[in-house]
C-alpha cells in the first residue's frame, strides 16, 4: 500500500449542509434495493443492491486465476472451470451493507449515503471456501485469511485493492462460500463475476467480489479494509471495535402509492396487510413488531417460520391494519435473541451498522 495525494481522512458533513454532489455520484453508483422488492423472497435481478468502493473490474474470465497462498502446505492455482467442477451448494443469503442507514445520522458521516435500501437476498452457488482451504492444508498458527479483490483504487489516501481478512475459524464455517452463480445464473459484473466471497451473516465489506487471491497469514490482517474501516468507533483516534455481523432488522414494503418526489405514503381507509422481511447475522430472530402510532403502541406480527434451508435468509413478515382516514407513522422493528432494533440510532463516527427503526408516514385518505 502506498500513500497517494488525496483527502486524508473521513469528514463529517458541517450542521445543516445537504448531500453534496461527490455523495450524489456514489448514490448513482451504488444503488439501493427499491423497498418494493421486499414483495419477493429472492431479489429479482437488478434489483439487489450494489456497492463498488472502486471501478467495477472488467475480468476476462479465461484468463482468471484463483490464488490460495500464505500459511499453507500446497499452494493452489484454480482456474474457473477448476473450480466449478467441484460439488457445488446454494444458499439464500441476505447481504446488508454495513453503512446502511448511514445519511440519517447527525453529524452526517460523509461516505455512501444510504438510507435503508442497502439490502438484498439472492441464491448463491458455489463451493464452500473450507474445502479448497483444506486442499491447501492450513499450516499449525494461522490467524486469518485475506480475501483480495481485483478492484483497485484510493482510498483516504492509501491505494490499495480492495482486501478484508476473515478469522481462520469464521473462514473455515461450512457454509461460507465461493460463488460464481447468482439466482442461477453467471454472476453479474457488478456482483463480482467470475467469483465472490459469500460468509453468510456478515455486513456486505465481507462478502468479497472479484476475488483473485486468497492468502492465509499466521499474523493477524493490518489492511486498511479491516484495521482502518468498518470500525464502530466514537472519534477519528478511537481504534474502535470491528464491523461483523448483521444487526436485527425489519423493513417494510411501504404499503399504498407514493408521491413522485417527497415517497409519502397514501392509502384508502378499509382492511390492508402490511408487509415485509425481517433478518438478523448475529442471533435468531425471535419476533416483528409493528406500531401503527409512531411507536406509541406496538403489535407482534405474523412471523413466517425459520427455514431450516435458509438460515441465513431474510423472513417475511405480515400485519393487518384496518387504518382511518388521517396521517399515520408506521413503525416496525425487529428482535432477535440479543435484543431488539433501537428507535434512535447510536452515533458512530463512519456511520456503520446503524439499524434504528423504519419509519413510514402515511396518509389515509378519507372515504
Ligand atoms: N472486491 C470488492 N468486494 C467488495 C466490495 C468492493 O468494493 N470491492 N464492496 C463490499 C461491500 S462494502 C458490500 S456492501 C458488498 C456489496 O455486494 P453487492 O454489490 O453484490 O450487493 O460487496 C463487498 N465486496
Ligand atoms: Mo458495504
Amino acid at each position: 500500500m502506498t500513500e497517494t495525494a488525496t483527502r486524508g481522512r473521513a469528514r463529517l458533513a458541517d450542521p445543516g449542509e445537504g448531500i453534496g454532489l461527490d455523495e450524489l455520484a456514489l448514490a448513482t453508483r451504488n444503488h439501493g434495493m427499491p423497498l418494493e422488492a421486499l414483495r419477493h423472497d429472492v431479489t429479482p435481478p437488478g434489483l439487489h443492491y450494489v456497492l463498488t468502493h472502486y471501478d467495477i473490474p472488467a475480468v476476462d474470465p479465461e484468463r482468471w486465476r484463483l490464488e490460495v497462498t500464505g500459511a499453507v502446505d500446497r499452494p493452489l492455482e484454480l482456474d474457473l472451470t477448476a473450480l466449478t467442477a467441484r460439488p457445488a451448494l446454494s444458499a439464500r443469503v441476505t447481504i446488508e451493507c454495513a453503512g446502511n442507514g448511514r445519511a440519517r445520522l447527525q453529524p452526517r458521516p460523509v461516505s455512501q449515503p444510504w438510507l435503508l435500501e442497502a439490502v438484498g437476498t439472492a441464491a448463491w452457488t458455489g463451493v464452500p471456501l473450507a474445502a479448497v482451504l483444506a486442499e491447501a492444508g492450513i499450516t499449525a498458527g494461522a490467524v486469518d485469511v485475506v480475501f483480495t479483490g481485483a478492484d483497485h483504487g484510493v482510498e483516504r489516501g492509501v491505494e490499495q485493492d480492495y482486501a478484508r481478512a476473515l478469522p481462520l475459524a469464521e473462514a473455515l464455517r461450512p457454509d461460507v462460500l465461493l460463488a460464481w452463480e447468482m439466482n442461477g445464473a453467471a454472476l453479474p459484473p457488478q456482483h463480482g463475476a467470475p467469483l465472490r466471497l459469500v460468509v453468510p451473516g456478515w455486513y456486505g465489506m465481507a462478502h468479497v467480489k472479484w476475488l483473485t487471491r486468497i492468502e492465509v497469514l499466521d499474523r493477524p490482517f493490518e489492511g486498511f479494509q479491516n484495521a482502518k474501516a468498518y470500525r464502530l468507533k466514537a472519534d477519528l483516534d478511537d481504534p474502535g471495535t470491528p464491523v461483523d455481523r448483521i444487526r436485527p432488522r425489519a423493513l417494510m414494503a411501504p404499503p399504498g402509492w407514493p408521491d413522485f418526489m417527497t415517497r409519502e405514503r397514501f392509502l384508502r381507509p378499509g382492511p390492508a396487510t402490511l408487509s415485509g422481511r425481517a433478518w438478523s447475522g448475529r442471533a435468531p430472530l425471535r419476533a416483528v413488531e409493528v406500531s401503527t402510532d409512531g411507536g406509541a403502541t406496538w403489535g407482534a406480527a405474523d412471523l413466517a417460520a425459520a427455514d431450516p434451508a435458509a438460515p441465513w435468509a431474510w423472513r417475511a413478515w405480515t400485519a393487518p391494519w384496518t387504518p382511518e382516514p388521517g396521517r399515520h407513522e408506521l413503525v416496525v422493528r425487529a428482535v432477535d435473541e440479543l435484543g431488539a432494533q433501537p428507535l434512535e440510532q447510536e452515533w458512530n463516527r463512519q456511520g456503520m451498522a446503524n439499524n434504528a427503526v423504519q419509519r413510514v408516514p402515511v396518509t389515509v385518505l378519507p372515504d
